[in-house]
């Protein structure tokens, strides 16, 4: 008889890992965590956190194991937290099931845990191995990592270009340069956001609803963990009336505005849904970029993306809070006069702005170019 092969620690974590996925679009404020445990070879438990205000991935695991747990090792993309949150401690839970040994991918950034989920766990007499698959870990919850460290959140700027650089005609026609594959892929793009950031001039020129369709993302997930992102407009120079689309559909609006006694925008104030957010003065009298990326980390915002046109877009590069740029890229040309990805007046080869690849693959006709700023 063949002994059954013994898996490894990576084997275990990557099945934890693909759980917590299932949390993309779901668990905000909360980050992405998946948990399985196996004993004796076999996996007795496993779950993954749904929902804020819901139990915890550690939780589920360890209902589904139930007195199987005693002895067993579990598996845990996040530090299994130590505080009483909207729910108990998992450490806790995890010492009084008899648990043998927890292996963790990566510390909880979280000031309120921060070790002490695993300290709490050692001092339970459990074996703690740490650090196991914790790249791919991180790379789950960049927001919320970055939110618990420095009360920004994760910025990404979504801009659509044709093979020549363009994003829009001179008229500011822009419908469509990509493919539905590529617009499809950006439903998907704002539904793991918990805001999306967007401009008065993209909105008077486009008019978007900039919500979440969730039939056209593709997704599968109960119907219950859909949520629609934040939508952000930054209109400081309160050009909007109103009666644009956006402001007629459901869903929560943040105005950002530098004066708001010259606010117009009624009917979405009126059906409760619109909030204003007043920019400290700037010395351009423009909106404080990196003070409302500050406002929107503070209220639990972990990952925000910017659609917006070719000035915002810059201005954003510019403030040195951009951590992605996600670049969709028609085969097609739009010529000299067309609007440039970003209008950023650089003169001399000193000032350039380098960015590294991240990724580059195929969505339908188009091409996804995802781009981080060089480090130096
Ligand atoms: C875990 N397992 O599955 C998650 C954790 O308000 P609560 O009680 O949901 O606590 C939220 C905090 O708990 C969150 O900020 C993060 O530090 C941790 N999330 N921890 O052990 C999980 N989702
Ligand atoms: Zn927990």
């Amino acid at each position: 008889m063949n002994t059954p092969i013994e898996h490894s620690d990576e084997y275990w974590m990557a099945k934890a890992l693909r759980l917590a996925e299932r949390g993309l679009y779901s668990t905000s404020p909360n980050p992405r965590v998946g948990c399985v445990i196996v004993k004796d070879n076999r996996l007795i438990g496993e779950g993954w956190h749904q929902q804020a205000g819901g139990p915890h991935a550690e939780v589920h695991a360890l209902r589904m194991a139930g007195d199987q747990a005693q002895h067993a090792t579990a598996y845990v993309t996040l530090e299994p937290c130590s505080h009483f949150g909207r729910t108990p401690p998992c450490a806790n839970a995890l010492a009084a099931a008899g648990v043998a040994r927890v292996v963790g991918a990566c510390r909880d950034p979280n000031p309120q845990v921060g070790g002490r989920g695993f300290q709490h766990l050692r001092d339970a007499g459990i074996e703690v191995t740490e650090s196991c698959l914790q790249a791919q870990a991180e790379a789950l919850n960049t927001g919320f990592i970055q939110r618990m460290r420095s009360g920004l959140p994760w910025v990404s700027i979504k801009l659509a270009q044709s093979l020549d650089g363009r994003t829009a005609m001179a008229s500011g026609a822009s419908q469509w340069i990509t493919g539905p594959d590529a617009r499809r892929d950006v439903q998907r793009l704002r539904a793991r956001s918990c805001a999306v950031i967007t401009g008065a001039s993209s909105v008077l020129i486009d008019n978007p609803s900039m919500t979440v369709r969730p039939a056209e993302t593709g997704i599968e997930q109960p119907e219950h963990l859909w949520r629609q992102p934040l939508r952000v407009v930054i209109d400081g120079q309160q050009r909007l009336s109103g009666n644009e689309k956006l402001f007629n559909q459901s869903g929560d609006i943040l105005l950002a505005v530098t004066d708001p006694t010259r606010v117009t925008v009624q009917r979405a104030a009126e059906l409760g849904q619109l909030t204003l957010w007043q920019s400290p003065p700037t010395r351009s009298g423009k909106v404080d970029l990196p003070a409302l990326l500050q406002f929107l980390a503070a209220q639990g915002h972990n990952e925000v993306l910017v659609e917006s046109g070719a000035h915002l877009a810059a201005a954003f590069v510019e403030s040195g809070l951009v951590n992605e740029l996600v670049l969709y890229c028609a085969p097609t040309l739009l010529g000299s006069s067309a609007r440039p990805l970003l209008v950023l007046p650089l003169e001399s080869m000193q000032q350039q702005m380098r960015w590294q690849w991240q990724d580059i693959r195929m969505i339908g006709n188009d091409l996804r170019l995802t781009l981080r700023p060089e480090q130096d």
